[in-house]
């Protein structure tokens, strides 16, 4: 548990050496992953985030925790338990145009890869023209789509229309997620649910193919 706390404050602290290094002590302990992640990656970035607004941190000091982050997490999404689950369905996602925050959005690709979701990540800043091809290309179960501030939310239901226009729609399940977003947000961008987490939207992936009550 203390290489998890030391972990947390290497992202606090934007080291990302530290944050490589203990993430593989964390890897070759054989932990549980998700839980590691859970409990050390994400308070840590979500800490970064309170001293930012607490006018504690600079934006840089923010870039460097996200670096710490992603060098832990690219260490922690090798997992073989992670990588070698049996695939229940197709999820793709992506963050809308203009938004370049993609850290939420690589814990939820983490967890839903652990709950055994083949996951087909598009990255971040995806206009919809590329998110509707795609869709067409994979034939999803189910589409995430993830924004991070009021205005790039504010676009959330031109992703879920473009769905409707092009005839992808029906049987199609759409998810929504990030800071500015909410159930009764999602509800009105038209989609199906909300994610409010990595855990939380995993378990409700499940609960749309019917795999988990
Ligand atoms: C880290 C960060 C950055 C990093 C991003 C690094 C990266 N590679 O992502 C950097 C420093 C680069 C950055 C840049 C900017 N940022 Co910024 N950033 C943040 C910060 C501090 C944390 C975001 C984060 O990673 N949180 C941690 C993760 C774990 O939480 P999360 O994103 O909410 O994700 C969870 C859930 O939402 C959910 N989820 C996430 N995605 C999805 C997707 C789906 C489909 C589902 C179902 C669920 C789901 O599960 C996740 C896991 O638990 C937030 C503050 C905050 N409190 O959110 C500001 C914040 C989002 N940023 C903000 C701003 C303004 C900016 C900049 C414009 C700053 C600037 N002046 O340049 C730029 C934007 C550039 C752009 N065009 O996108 C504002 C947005 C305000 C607004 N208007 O709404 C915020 C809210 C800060 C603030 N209070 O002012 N930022």
């Amino acid at each position: 548990m203390d290489v998890q706390k030391n972990l947390k404050q290497a992202i606090v602290e934007g080291d990302p050496d530290l944050a490589e290094q203990l993430a593989k002590e964390i890897l070759d302990s054989g932990a549980d992953i998700l839980k590691a992640i859970d409990n050390a990656v994400v308070p840590g970035i979500n800490q970064a985030g309170e001293l930012w607004k607490q006018n504690e941190y600079f934006l840089s000091d923010v870039v460097m925790c996200a670096e710490a982050f992603k060098s832990a997490m690219s260490v922690l999404e090798k997992d073989p338990q992670i990588q070698n689950r049996e695939k229940i369905g197709k999820f793709l996602i992506c963050t809308v145009e203009g938004d370049m925050h993609d850290l939420g959005k690589s814990i939820v690709v983490t967890m839903l890869k652990g709950a055994g979701f083949e996951v087909y990540d598009l990255g971040v800043n995806v206009p919809i023209s590329t998110f509707v091809e795609k869709a067409k290309e994979v034939n999803p179960d189910i589409v995430g789509i993830g924004a991070y501030m009021s205005t790039t939310a504010a676009i959330m239901k031109d992703y879920v229309q473009a769905l409707v226009d092009n005839g992808l729609r029906t049987g199609l399940k759409v998810m929504i997620g990030g800071v500015r977003t909410s159930e009764e947000y999602a509800k009105k961008q038209g989609a199906d649910a909300w994610g409010r987490d990595g855990v939380d939207t995993a378990e409700k992936a499940l609960k749309l193919m019917g795999v988990k009550k």
